[in-house]
């Protein structure tokens, strides 16, 4: 049998997610993000799931939409949609991160980009190596951040950063994103294991109550309508995906060249 596209582990009230298709830097497929969404439903059963972290194996953290899988699903069905497609995976596993009334952490080593970077944006709190870097990637093939954060991203790094950030899809690294409030903490990236497992730990010996419900306080005052965004934004990225750009962008990626968009 292949080993699991998502490791699990739990030890001492923490219990850590693990992407693992490092020769794909962890690009997410249907397999992985409904894996994720099975694993953090665990985590809310789970009594003895205290913290949730959630990390990539190999030299990443994801590099977003397995770009090869959305193509092949895109071509196998006329009636295929970019909406439904982000609907029926990656939002839900966004609503379950920010529903999940207990600390959800991203541990960043190396790259997270498209909607990898997403998930971990919509994470309550992010730890990096000072070798992770993050890049949004979405407008490289033409398309619009999704997976929340058209919604996450501004709200942590503010309207304009954020909007320059998405239009150029420019690569930060780790000091750069603690600095414009995407990450909360930057160690050295051999120490990062150690150190998001000592983070989330430091949560397993507070008031469970004050965390989950201080939760619930941040997400009904900030982020009310996430559901209804959600929507909104995937149907917005339909309209982006109908474009000749996307194709360009995922041909041009796969090429190793950079893509000619139709001006
Ligand atoms: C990959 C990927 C990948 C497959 C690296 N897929 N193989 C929403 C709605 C509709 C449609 C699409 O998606 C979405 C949500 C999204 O997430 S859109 C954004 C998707 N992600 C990207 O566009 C990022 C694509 N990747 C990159 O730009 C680079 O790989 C980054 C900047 C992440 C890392 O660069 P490097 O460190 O130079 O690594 P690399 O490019 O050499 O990648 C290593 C391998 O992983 C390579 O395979 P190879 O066989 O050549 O070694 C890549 O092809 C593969 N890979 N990302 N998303």
């Amino acid at each position: 049998m292949s080993e699991s596209v998502l490791l699990r582990s739990q030890h001492a009230g923490v219990l850590t997610l693990t992407f693992n298709r490092p020769e794909k830097l962890n690009a997410l497929n249907v397999e992985m993000t409904a894996a994720l969404l099975e694993a953090l439903e665990f985590a809310e059963r789970e009594r003895a799931v205290r913290v949730v972290v959630l990390r990539g194996s190999g030299r990443g953290f994801s590099a977003g939409q397995d770009l090869e899988e959305f193509f092949a699903l895109r071509a196998s069905s006329s009636r295929f949609s970019v909406a439904e497609h982000l609907r029926g995976g990656y939002n839900l596993a966004v609503l379950k991160i920010r529903s999940l009334e207990k600390p959800v952490i991203a541990a960043l080593n190396g790259v997270a980009a498209g909607v990898g970077l997403s998930l971990a944006l919509a994470c309550d709190l992010r730890i990096a190596g000072d070798d992770a870097a993050i890049t949004l990637g979405f407008s490289k093939i033409g398309l619009i951040p999704d997976g929340g954060a058209s919604l996450f991203l501004p709200l942590l790094a503010g309207f304009g950063r954020g909007l320059e950030l998405a239009w150029t899809s420019d690569r930060i690294d780790a000091h750069e994103a603690h600095r414009l409030g995407l990450v909360n903490r930057v160690v050295t990236a051999p120490t990062l294991p150690d150190e998001a497992a000592a983070y989330a730990q430091s949560f397993t010996g507070v008031s469970a109550a004050a965390l989950s419900l201080t939760k619930r306080a941040f997400n009904r005052a900030m982020l009310p309508h996430l559901a209804a965004w959600l929507d909104e934004e995937a149907r917005i990225q339909e309209e982006a995906a109908a474009g000749p750009d996307l194709a360009e962008g995922i041909r041009a990626f796969a090429e190793k060249r950079k893509p000619a968009f139709a001006r």
